[in-house]
This record gives C-alpha cells, sequence and structure tokens, in this order.
C-alpha cells in the first residue's frame, strides 16, 4: 500500500533582502519562518539543504559575522525564510551584541507575516541559557516555535530519545511542542521538517494559496 504525505515543495529560492532595520525589510505580504540558533549549530547547512542551494546561507566560515537578517524567497515569493544572525558567539563586544539583540528582537516582535519560528539546538547538548532565553521569548510573545534537534547523525537511537527529552525540559517546552530531529550530513527528518514548516506557514490542514507549493508524495 502506498501511504500518501503531504509535503512542502521548494522549486526555487533566491536572496530577496538583507536588512539590519524595518525599514530595510522587503515589501509584499508573503508568510515568513525565522530560523535561529547560536553559532555553529548547523542553521546555514539545514538551510543550505532544504533550499536546494550550495551557497544560499553563508558557512562555518562566517560563523558570527553575519549579523544581518537575510530574508529568502521562495517558490516565487509563496513564503519566505528569514535567517537570523547566530548567537552565543564569544567575541561580540558588549554594544555589537546589544545592538544584534535589538535587530531581532524588533524583528520578532513587529513583523506581522511573521507565522513561526525554527529554533535549532544541536541534539548532542543541553539547550545553552540562550537557547532557553529565545524560547521563552517566542512563548512571551505568542510566536509558534518549531524546535529542530540538528545533528541527529551524532547520536544512537537511544541517546536521540534521551537528548529529545533534555532539550524538552531543559526549554521547558510542552509535550505537544514538537521536536523534530535531522540531520543535514544524512538528509533524515526533513519530512518532518517540510510538515511542520508548511503547517506554520500555512496552517494546519497545510494549505497554502498555491496548490503547486504542496505536493502529494
Ligand atoms: N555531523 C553533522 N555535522 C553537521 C551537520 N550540520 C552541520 N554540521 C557541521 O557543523 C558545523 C557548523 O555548521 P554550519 O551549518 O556552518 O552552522 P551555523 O553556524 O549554524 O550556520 C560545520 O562544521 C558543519 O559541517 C549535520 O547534520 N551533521
Ligand atoms: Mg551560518
Amino acid at each position: 500500500m502506498c501511504v500518501k504525505i503531504k509535503r512542502m515543495k521548494i522549486k526555487n529560492a533566491d536572496l530577496l533582502a538583507i536588512a539590519v532595520k524595518p525599514n530595510g525589510y522587503p515589501v509584499g505580504n508573503a508568510p515568513e519562518i525565522a530560523f535561529s540558533g547560536r553559532s555553529n549549530v548547523g542553521k546555514s547547512s539545514l538551510l543550505n539543504l532544504i533550499t536546494m542551494r550550495k551557497k544560499l546561507a553563508r558557512g562555518s566560515g562566517n560563523t558570527g559575522k553575519t549579523r544581518t537578517l537575510n530574508f529568502f524567497s521562495v517558490n516565487n515569493d509563496t513564503f519566505r525564510i528569514v535567517d537570523l544572525p547566530g548567537y552565543g558567539y564569544a567575541k561580540l563586544s558588549k554594544s555589537v551584541s546589544a545592538s544584534w539583540g535589538d535587530m531581532i528582537e524588533e524583528y520578532l516582535t513587529t513583523r506581522e507575516q511573521l507565522k513561526g519560528v525554527a529554533l535549532l539546538v544541536d541534539i548532542r547538548h543541553k539547550p545553552s541559557a540562550q537557547d532557553v532565553q529565545m524560547y521563552e521569548f517566542l512563548k512571551y510573545h505568542g510566536l509558534n516555535g518549531i524546535i529542530v534537534a540538528t545533528k541527529a547523525d551524532k547520536v544512537s537511537r537511544n541517546e536521540l530519545f534521551k537528548q529529545k527529552k533534555l532539550i524538552r525540559d531543559t526549554l521547558g517546552a510542552s509535550i505537544d511542542d514538537k521536536i523534530i530531529p535531522v540531520s543535514s550530513l544524512k538528509k533524515t527528518g526533513l519530512d518532518e521538517l517540510y510538515k511542520a514548516l508548511g503547517e506554520t506557514l500555512f496552517g494546519e490542514d497545510n494549505k497554502s494559496n498555491n496548490d503547486n507549493d504542496i505536493v502529494e508524495e
């Protein structure tokens, strides 16, 4: 028997805008989903993979240096992925990290078309104080949070369950909040991630305005 699952299909993705302030945010009301996480968590690798582009998001060579909001237009601007700068970069000066925080906070609290935030945490580690802070911030502002546990290839199946529980407990996430293990290296967990992205962007039924953006496989 063939089980049909609905998943989002990404056909094209292009850099739309690089911004630090609202006047630099792109115009138009396409729904947006932001990706956040500490430096080195695997955000660029994941964004490159899900958009099927090699150089969409910058790799680890630029770790911590990109302190801009990068807006990517997906499927001819049906929706957007917003790459938030990684946090936890030790070498930032206090004033730089303060303006970095303001920039992210301003985007997260004022952007009307923002549908949710994918919070990336490394599956091997207990979430950091900043991860917890970010998660609490999202909850406080009523934003949908998708918890993505990266580098899932680095743990055994047993450890995976243990680490998911550690992540859930540390972030204070409820049992209903999904934690999606993914591996950019092994390309696993992507169907579940796409499903969650689709639900967050287009609602529970995963319906977009354009049926072509949702395919049955
Ligand atoms: N084993 C493994 N390593 C990964 C995975 N994703 C990223 N990495 C590695 O983690 C490091 C940081 O990745 P990068 O995508 O640049 O992280 P970013 O700083 O969050 O953008 C790099 O050395 C990647 O090769 C993964 O799924 N599995
Ligand atoms: Mg990066």
